[in-house]
């Protein structure tokens, strides 16, 4: 049985939020499983963490969940759309910063019959302040429905650097082209994999790559469908695929399930978020399929 299919039939501490929303324990996690006549969607209440989402029109999730997701306190879910904050990468510790491994509160629902909006936080407390010492609050808007947007918004005196970290699913890597890239890029690896048309990334081994001056739209096609990705007040986008060698060196990753997933991440990276006490700043992304 999937993980997906696991996920959906947990009855454990069932507790009904809405006739869209219940919450059951999975493992160490507490999650909102969403079911909509216009998509199914899970998120794990830590790290407010989309887990997958599966538009209706779609036989197969857009957002990828990981067949060997650990569901551990304060360990980051293989997939879905993790929240990298306050920081990228290794630019701290953890990596990718702590708010993907701490607890959110949901703090209100709504649902349309275009889908299900859920609104969670994140306020500075004892868990955060073992990692960071800056009062903040972090807010993430979240549409699921035929699309799925996320707003991520932050206020509080400090810069940060951020990812809307999106593993995408694909029918197979080796068809995969990603295009509305940009010229301009920061490889992360020795062994790069140079790309044939500027802008645009197909692949055929180990891809990291930091894209500075990308477009506001990405487009991720593997043959079966069309991805489209709109990035909102973004500076960069990520793609990275692990490959074989290092999936198979990742215990929360099939040996296979390089094959099966590309990760296109919205970020702040080189135009950090300032925020400020007296207003919030947001980014975001919508996912949507055009064919
Ligand atoms: O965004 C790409 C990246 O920084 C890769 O270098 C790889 O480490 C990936 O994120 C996954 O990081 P994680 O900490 O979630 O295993």
């Amino acid at each position: 049985m999937s993980i997906i299919k696991k996920i959906q039939q947990t009855e454990c501490n069932e507790v009904t939020i809405s006739p869209y929303i219940k919450q059951v324990s999975y493992d160490e996690h507490s999650l909102l499983l969403i079911n909509h006549p216009t998509c199914q969607a899970a998120l794990s209440l830590q790290g407010a963490h989309l887990l997958y989402w599966q538009p209706a029109t779609e036989n197969t999730p857009v957002v990828w969940l990981s067949e060997a997701a650990v569901f551990k306190k304060q360990k980051a879910v293989r997939g879905g759309i993790p929240i990298c904050w306050p920081w990228f990468g290794k630019n701290g510790d953890p990596m990718h910063g702590f708010a993907r491994i701490v607890d959110w509160q949901l703090v209100s629902h709504n649902a349309t019959a275009e889908g299900v909006d859920l609104l969670l936080s994140l306020k500075n407390s004892t868990q955060t302040e073992k990692y960071w010492s800056k009062a903040f609050t972090l807010e993430l808007n979240l549409h699921l429905g035929k699309t799925c947007t996320a707003e991520l918004s932050s206020s509080g005196d400090f810069e940060a650097t951020s990812a809307l970290h999106t593993y995408f699913a694909v029918d197979d890597i080796a068809n995969v082209v990603i295009s509305g890239l940009g010229k301009e890029y920061i490889e992360r690896l020795a062994n790069e994999n140079k790309s044939k048309i500027d802008g645009e990334m197909t692949f055929n081994q180990e891809v990291d790559r930091v894209y500075t001056q990308p477009e506001n739209i990405t487009l991720i096609k593997d043959g079966t469908r069309t991805i489209k990705l709109t990035h909102i007040n973004h500076s960069d986008v990520v793609t990275w695929n692990p490959w074989l060698e290092k999936a198979k060196s990742t215990n929360d990753l099939t040996d296979d399930s390089y094959h099966h997933f590309v990760c296109a991440e919205t970020c702040r990276i080189n135009k950090p978020i300032k925020s400020n006490s007296q207003q919030k700043t947001s980014y975001g992304l919508k996912i949507e399929i055009i064919k």
